[in-house]
């Protein structure tokens, strides 16, 4: 069973399990309307309709910058909620593994934990506080961590997590608010490019982030489904070479729609997050024939694919 199946990490799933199955499994996608994972009934009841073998899940209440600034509360309590509703449930239905989706931005700020250095691994994850920008949902998703491996301590549970950087890919939200960075952007530009007007980047666009695409991230999770058994959570993100600033990737997404126009920065929104540079050398030593797919190719195929279903991107 995949929670959170019509997100975009589910969308991506849905197209990496068709062409490349798991032996002996079919896949149940989930979503909203199957059942509330807030709600502990809902959750049982989910349970018994569909009775997994296996759980991956994706379902979690997700925003970039803007959204985890503005509602740090709910943040945190509907993650927490919902991921201890499925872990008690994987427990009772006797799922043979679950997989949970953390995130990088959930590990020490380094300029909080001055005797952090980067790239940040694995060992860190709790060695410090998280950026204030996120913190309602990065505490909440320490605690898959901490509730997993007290589950695996005390029931055995084969329960793992991973940890991917920023991922962006088509089927993402798109909302101006809420969503995240190349989202936020590709609506933007797309806006600009066929509305006319400016470009709008918020912040300096001097931050750097790691991006991960969706379908890779899909083929990861795959991977760690039949080969990942550690309870450390596992960081998933190309290597720091590939760190980027916002800038860049703003002028990447404008050239993949051809926006010759001007890109501007507005500097009365916040940056959040300096960089977050993480090392995936504990991934390429378990999995070092995987390829990433370049980031240029990959906003080239989300930008198409945006201009292609604007009129039913969530917006
Ligand atoms: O993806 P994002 O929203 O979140 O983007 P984080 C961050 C960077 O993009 C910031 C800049 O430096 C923003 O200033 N930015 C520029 C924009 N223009 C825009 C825009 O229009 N919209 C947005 N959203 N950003 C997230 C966490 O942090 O990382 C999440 O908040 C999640 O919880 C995710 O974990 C992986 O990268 O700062």
């Amino acid at each position: 069973m995949v929670t959170g199946g019509n997100g975009m990490l589910g969308y991506a799933l849905r197209q990496v399990t068709q062409c490349e199955p798991i032996e002996g499994y079919r896949y149940v996608f989930v979503d909203m309307e199957e059942g509330d994972l807030c709600k502990s009934g809902e959750t049982a009841a989910l349970f018994e309709r569909v009775r997994p073998d296996g759980v991956i899940h994706l379902a979690a209440d997700v925003g970039g910058l803007y959204k985890n600034m503005a509602h740090g509360v709910e943040m945190f309590e509907n993650n927490l909620t919902m991921n201890m509703n499925v872990m008690r449930c994987c427990r009772e239905f006797k799922v043979e593994k679950l997989v949970s989706c953390l995130s990088t931005c959930i590990f020490p700020e380094q300029s909080l934990s001055g005797h952090l250095r980067l790239p940040i691994d694995e060992s860190m994850i709790h060695q410090g506080p998280p950026h204030p920008s996120n913190e309602g949902y990065a505490y909440a998703k320490r605690m898959v961590d901490v509730l997993s491996r007290n589950y695996r301590k005390q029931y055995g549970c084969n329960f793992v997590s991973l940890a991917p950087t920023n991922i962006f890919g088509v089927n993402d939200n798109f909302s101006e608010k809420a969503s995240h960075v190349i989202p936020a952007l590709i609506r933007k530009c797309h806006a600009a490019k066929h509305g006319g007007g400016e470009f709008v980047v918020w912040g300096t666009g001097r931050p750097l982030r790691q991006f991960i695409y969706s379908l890779d991230l899909a083929r990861l999770f795959v991977w760690a489904y039949q080969q990942y058994d550690e309870e450390v959570p596992l960081i998933l993100a190309p290597d720091e070479g590939q760190e980027v600033s916002i800038g860049d990737v703003a002028r990447e997404i404008a050239g993949a729609f051809g926006f010759a126009g001007p890109v501007v920065f507005d500097g009365s929104y916040a940056d959040g997050q300096y960089r977050r540079t993480v090392s995936n050398r504990k991934l390429m030593s378990l999995n070092p024939d995987f390829v990433f797919t370049p980031l240029s190719a990959a906003i080239a195929e989300t930008v198409q694919w945006f201009e292609q279903n604007v009129a039913v991107a969530r917006l």
